[in-house]
């Protein structure tokens, strides 16, 4: 539980508006070596060689101390390189599981044994239109100020921890509790400001009073165990997250609770020529399940409500 560490990194996307839209290459990413092709261990080998060369043999003991603590589940992020350079990091993806794929299934019902027999495991993603049930109480909870409240009035700045992560895509704001204390709660979102951030939660406080409002979507296999961390994205029309592949080795499910999020999803460039690229209109109470480890994607608000998403990753 609550094991999953999840590493986005920025790429160029053939998306203008999105590309417009590139977050700063302070987004930490450390390759987990245990997940890491050839080509990780290649570029591994690099930078030490070019540690040794430069004589910086602290940078080294500190690049394999942290090695071992992240293969083995304890460490956090302290050698920041590029995002861009996530794309060497990669693992390569077999294309056989993307080229068959020719459009994006949608369904209104589906039950476990379906879900994991095609889609839970594979490369497809899958949208299940209407997904979210009347026991959800997040339809009518979740909002702006919602979240304002509960994380203003429950942590302060100790909420940077190791596992909760940030993303202020086109804001600059520094933190969580930063954005929350600073974004006006506006009806009219069309003539505000635009933003967009996004954050994993990882306080147990947090979480238990979130997962009285939402509830593991039925359909995921039985015996998955759902990540005790919750992923909240939220903003206004004509933002989103640029294009990006993730790195957390699971994948997830997101859930859209309020306004409406376009997505954009590219096959990674080892399979640029064999698969499909897709876009997919996402609407109130729908969900779609994602391998965002397979596949580029980046998102766009659209319409003119605010867009609050939950979701989490599945084993
Ligand atoms: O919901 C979004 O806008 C982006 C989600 C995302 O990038 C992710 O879950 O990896």
């Amino acid at each position: 539980m609550g094991r999953k560490t999840k590493s986005k990194s920025i790429v160029n996307s053939s998306d203008q508006q999105l590309t417009s839209q590139l977050i700063d290459d302070s987004d930490w990413i450390y390759p987990q070596l245990a997940n890491q092709s050839i080509r990780s261990l290649i570029v591994t080998l690099i930078i030490i060689y070019y540690f040794i060369y430069l004589g910086n043999y602290s940078l080294i003991v500190s690049l394999v101390s942290n090695s071992v603590k992240l293969i083995s589940g304890r460490g956090s992020c302290s050698i920041v390189i590029p995002s861009s350079w996530s794309k060497l990091f990669h693992p390569p993806v077999n294309c056989s599981k993307c080229e068959t794929i020719k459009e994006i299934i949608e369904v209104t019902n589906i039950t476990s044994e379906q879900f994991e027999s095609r889609f839970a495991y594979s490369m497809e993603p899958l949208i299940i239109r209407g997904a979210i049930k009347s026991n959800w109480k997040a339809l009518d909870v979740f909002s702006l100020k919602f979240f304002q409240q509960l994380y203003l009035s429950t942590i302060n700045s100790d909420h940077n921890q190791y596992r909760c992560q940030f993303f202020p895509y086109s804001t600059s704001y520094k933190s969580l509790i930063q954005a929350l204390q600073s974004i006006p709660d506006q009806v009219n979102y069309n003539q505000s400001t635009p933003w967009y951030i996004g954050w994993s939660n990882c306080d147990p406080r947090i979480t238990s009073i979130l997962r009285q409002f939402y509830h593991k979507p039925q359909f995921l296999p039985i015996n998955s165990e759902d990540s005790r961390l919750d992923w909240i994205f939220m903003g206004t029309p004509g933002y989103g997250a640029p294009m990006h592949i993730d790195n957390v080795g699971y994948p997830s499910w997101q859930a859209q609770i309020k306004g409406t999020k376009k997505w954009i999803l590219e096959p990674p460039l080892d399979c640029y020529l064999n698969c499909k690229r897709f876009e997919v209109t996402i609407n109130p109470g729908d969900i779609i399940v994602l391998d965002t480890n397979k596949w580029f994607h980046g998102t766009q608000i659209v319409g003119d409500e605010l867009s609050i998403t939950i979701g989490s990753e599945y084993d």
